[in-house]
């Protein structure tokens, strides 16, 4: 039996969060367009017969400008640290520059074994590949390169049995049937700022936290949920509502379909906008919204 913890890196919006969804086979974590969609460390664990990969999405690396994200950042730098692998993602169909050969050599230097997946190449030109290929040469990047298409699930067996080779000798770390170490209740209140970012625009989607007052299931099998949509300013909120209160009730019934998919129940969801003034830069706030920055114990 092999198993370990593998740290899943790369800039923000490369596909992080999508390939450990697939290569789990669940959903573990959401997914946007827009960069910031992952704000915690979160595990999604892959278990077989004779392995078992623990993934460690992070929140990727950009740059922080409010404290909030600065507390992501040193979530993905701490996640970094007390794992088996690095698993380094490239979006392919962008440009690929110094900036993630830089990023690629300082995590190859920390001295864990290290892969890049090199994903989305369903939407880019094969001849690309070549390209970029050179580029790795030229940069001194020596490590094994996997294309892959997380959304077309190409080359993934392949990308797999890479991470397994990698990991040491040992037991399974979670029972069988775990998928993630995070709460139902958890991934409820992602999946609503899921629907939100992929809804608004700007800043809005980020200056969102989600706070869930009730979340209980009745005895007819049927969910309660209530939550607060706390925002960072007057105006966010009224975009947020919308005329008449349209945009908060699509968003919401969209949330509840894949909420009602995910607890595979009915669910009766109820939410309310909020404001809190710039709470992205108060500490206490960040607590009690749930966001903690990830420390090695
Ligand atoms: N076409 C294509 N899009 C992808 C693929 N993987 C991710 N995406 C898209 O890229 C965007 C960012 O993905 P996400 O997993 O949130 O990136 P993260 O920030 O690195 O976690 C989303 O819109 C995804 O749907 C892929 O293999 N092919
Ligand atoms: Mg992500």
């Amino acid at each position: 039996m092999r198993s370990g913890y593998v740290a899943v890196i790369g800039k923000a919006n490369a596909g992080k969060s999508t390939l450990i969804n697939v290569l789990v086979g669940e959903k573990v974590s959401i997914v946007s367009p827009k960069p910031q969609t992952t704000r915690d460390r979160i595990l999604g664990v892959l278990t077989e017969e004779d392995y078992q990969i623990v993934f460690v999405d992070t929140p990727g690396i950009y740059k922080a400008h409010n404290e909030l994200t600065a507390m992501m950042m040193r979530t993905t730098e701490g996640s970094a640290k007390d794992v088996d692998v690095i698993l380094y993602v490239v979006d392919g169909h962008e440009r690929i520059d110094e900036s993630d050969f830089a990023l690629m050599k300082k995590y190859r230097d920390l001295g864990f074994p290290m892969l890049v997946a090199y994903t989305k190449t369903d939407i880019m030109p094969p001849e690309k590949m070549q390209e970029d290929s050179l580029l790795f040469e030229e940069n001194g990047v020596s490590c094994d390169v996997y294309p892959v298409s997380a959304r077309k699930y190409r080359n993934l067996k392949k990308l797999e049995d890479a991470i397994v080779s990698l990991l040491p000798e040992g037991d399974k770390v979670y029972e069988q049937e775990i998928v993630s170490d995070r709460s139902e209740k958890f991934m409820i209140s992602e999946i609503m700022r899921e629907k939100i970012l992929l809804k608004y625009d700007k800043e809005i989607p980020h200056g969102v936290a989600i706070v869930i007052n009730h979340f209980i299931r009745q005895e007819n099998g049927v969910y309660d949920i209530n939550l607060d949509i706390v925002c960072e300013k007057p105006n966010h909120k009224a975009i947020l509502i919308g005329k008449q209160g349209k945009a908060i009730k699509e968003v919401s019934s969209f949330a509840r379909q894949d909420m009602e998919k995910f607890l595979d129940a009915k669910v009766f969801l109820t939410t309310y906008v909020k404001v809190k003034e710039d709470w992205r830069d108060k500490p206490g706030l960040i607590k009690e919204y749930g966001y903690e920055e990830y420390k090695q114990e």
